[in-house]
């Protein structure tokens, strides 16, 4: 998919009292301004649109903008985000996707974080883990099977979502942990596996012909390189803090 816009949201001075596993460091806020507004410059340099929405002072994760929705050149799919903590945002996201698709929605008992969507060409693997259920998966591939294209569910045992372990790099290449890189569902994909000290680099972004990677990450460089595009590595380490990544930081379409 050719993409040519992109919306994100500005981190709020409280977006350290987001949901987060890691306790080891406070992060911090002027940091955390600094990476995003180089990322959202990365995205406008590779030719995107980018919408900059406001911080929601009530959702200090609002920024992980990934989780509220789901876009393809068809439709955007609301998601109904399984943290309570963040369900709402997804309302405040629905009047800017608006304005670019029309949008299908995921209902209760169905819950949906779009960190647990991935799209590979025309095929969408929707990870089940502690954010999306049964019920909200089967919703978003009945939606994504009338456009066309086909789901398969995936099982995330570990980490918080499914993007957490692999993305997909084009010409049927996944980048992988070691974790996830035996899953069925991914049999007749190429393979990327990264060195387990480098997990977090499974969050990685392939926009058009570059591929986003987050800092400091060697092993993993190297391992793409072969792929032939451009590669551009972005401090996200305050996001880290926050569990969040790459891509949680945009929606692209
Ligand atoms: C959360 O726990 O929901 C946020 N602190 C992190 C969300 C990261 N989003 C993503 O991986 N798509």
């Amino acid at each position: 998919m050719k993409f040519t816009q992109a919306i994100v949201r500005k981190p709020g001075e409280n977006f350290h009292q987001g949901i987060t596993s890691v306790k080891s460091e406070k992060p911090d806020f002027n940091r955390m301004m600094q990476q995003h507004q180089a990322y959202v410059a990365t995205l406008m340099r590779l030719g995107l649109t980018v919408e900059v929405l406001e911080p929601l002072p009530d959702y200090p994760d609002a920024y992980f903008v990934e989780d509220t929705a789901v876009v393809m050149p068809e439709v955007a799919v609301i998601a109904n985000p399984g943290a309570a903590a963040r369900n709402g945002e997804q309302e405040a996201m629905a009047p800017a996707l608006a304005r670019h698709r029309r949008l299908e929605f995921i209902r209760p008992p169905g819950t949906l974080d779009g960190g647990d969507v991935l799209m590979a060409d025309r095929h969408f693997f929707i990870g089940l883990s502690g954010r999306t259920n049964r019920s909200g998966a089967e919703q978003f591939a009945d939606i994504a099977a009338k456009f066309g294209y086909q789901c398969t569910l995936v099982p995330v045992p570990v980490s918080l979502h499914l993007k957490a372990d692999v993305s997909y790099m084009g010409d049927g290449t996944l980048l992988v942990t070691t974790e996830m890189a035996m899953a069925e569902a991914f049999e007749p994909y190429t393979k990327i596996i990264l060195h387990p000290s480098e997990a977090y680099a499974a969050n990685a972004l392939l926009i058009n012909d570059h591929i986003l990677l987050p800092k400091g990450f060697a092993d993993c460089r190297g391992k793409l390189l072969h792929l032939g595009k451009q590669i551009i590595e972005l401090d996200v380490g305050e996001a880290g803090k926050m569990d969040g990544g790459l891509s949680c930081l945009s929606l692209r379409f």
